[in-house]
């Protein structure tokens, strides 16, 4: 084994294929040789507001989503982290040794806050959360997309001050950001990335029906006027992207190389390059939906759920308690 790595998925909505080939693949394959904590941050999800039907339902669909995508819950520790409430007393004192200035420089809070009537203090502190995510496993490495660069670094200062004031404890935690597919950019505006919250348009989600997406690629940003060496715009080379990665599960890379080719000759036809990529990605997306129907039948996602939980308990618990005594508390 090489470590230990954990990585969260909010419960906000479906998966999407931003999250698929930024984060989720790599998850799947970091269970071979680590040792893998997958948490469904619902704590996350409520910085945010959203009905409690609503969401209670949509960490198990998660939950499904999740190992549908080949996440081992025999392997890894699969659970919903407020069954693990040690994740809101560590970040409660990471809080204290978490700057406020830099907080304010947080990217995603300004993206997120952006237009809201109501932004919670919660949606403020959401890194501080996540540092106790992670931190609460010592967990060495935390494979995300590109998103999450920014907040792993805050996670790393804020083990680092941790460290310097209590006593070495913490390690810090290095991202895992794949070459490819780290920022999937959204289909209907390719200067945003592909996002759950931006609505149903800017995402191809991993469950969604094939009609379906077949309609939002075709209706995807591309670009008008295309001449021999011009410069690709951010969605056509989007959809090369998109291209490229599920080609690279086990498809033919031929496609992606003849399309390259069209484009520099200035001969790309845009629905030529859309209908390989719907195919591309349903090749890939079909087996995934098939066994996320199978098991969603087995009806054992509670069972999973809770033995996840108390899998990750057994972790939390000594470094609570250790965080605790250095701290002064009790
Ligand atoms: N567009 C993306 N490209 C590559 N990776 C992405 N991730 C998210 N969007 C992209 C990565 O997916 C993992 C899980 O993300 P999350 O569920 O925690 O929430 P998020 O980052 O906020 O993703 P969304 O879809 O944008 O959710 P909403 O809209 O609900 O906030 C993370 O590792 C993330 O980096």
């Amino acid at each position: 084994m090489n470590g230990r790595v954990f990585s969260g998925a909010q419960p906000t909505g479906t998966l999407h294929i931003g999250n698929y080939f930024g984060a989720i693949r790599n998850w799947a394959a970091l269970q071979e040789d680590h040792e893998c904590v997958y948490c469904i941050v619902d704590y996350h999800a409520i910085t945010i507001e959203v009905d409690p039907n609503v969401l209670r339902a949509a960490s198990r669909s998660m939950a499904l989503d999740l190992i549908a995508c080949g996440i081992d819950p025999e392997r890894s520790i699969l659970f919903v982290q407020s069954a693990v409430p040690e994740h809101t007393e560590l970040a409660w004192i990471l809080g204290t040794v978490t700057s406020y200035g830099d907080l304010t420089r947080m990217t995603q809070f300004k993206d997120k806050s952006a237009g809201r009537k109501f932004v919670s203090a919660g949606l403020f502190t959401y890194p501080v959360l996540q540092a106790a995510d992670i931190l609460l496993y010592r967990a060495t490495g935390v494979p995300v997309g590109k998103d999450q660069v920014q907040h792993l670094e805050l996670s790393r200062r804020i083990a680092r001050r941790f460290n310097s004031r209590y006593g070495e404890l913490f390690p810090e935690p290095e991202p895992i950001v794949p070459k490819k597919g780290a920022r999937i950019m959204s289909l209907a505006d390719p200067s945003i990335k592909m996002s759950k919250s931006a609505g149903e348009a800017h995402y191809i989600g991993v469950m969604e029906d094939e009609s379906s997406i077949r309609k939002k690629i075709r209706s995807a940003v591309t670009d008008v006027g295309l001449k021999p060496g011009s410069e690709m715009s951010p969605g056509v080379e989007n959809l090369f992207e998109i291209l490229e990665l599920a080609t690279a599960e086990g498809g033919d890379p031929t496609i992606v190389r003849e399309l390259r080719e069209e484009f520099e000759a200035g001969k790309l036809l845009y629905s030529r390059l859309k209908d390989a990529v719907f195919e591309e990605l349903i090749r890939i997306i079909r087996p995934i939906q098939q066994r996320r129907a199978e098991v969603a039948q087995s009806g054992k996602i509670e069972e999973i759920l809770e033995e996840g939980a108390m899998r990750a308990r057994e972790l939390a618990r000594p470094t609570i308690a250790e965080v605790r005594k250095r701290v002064g508390l009790g």
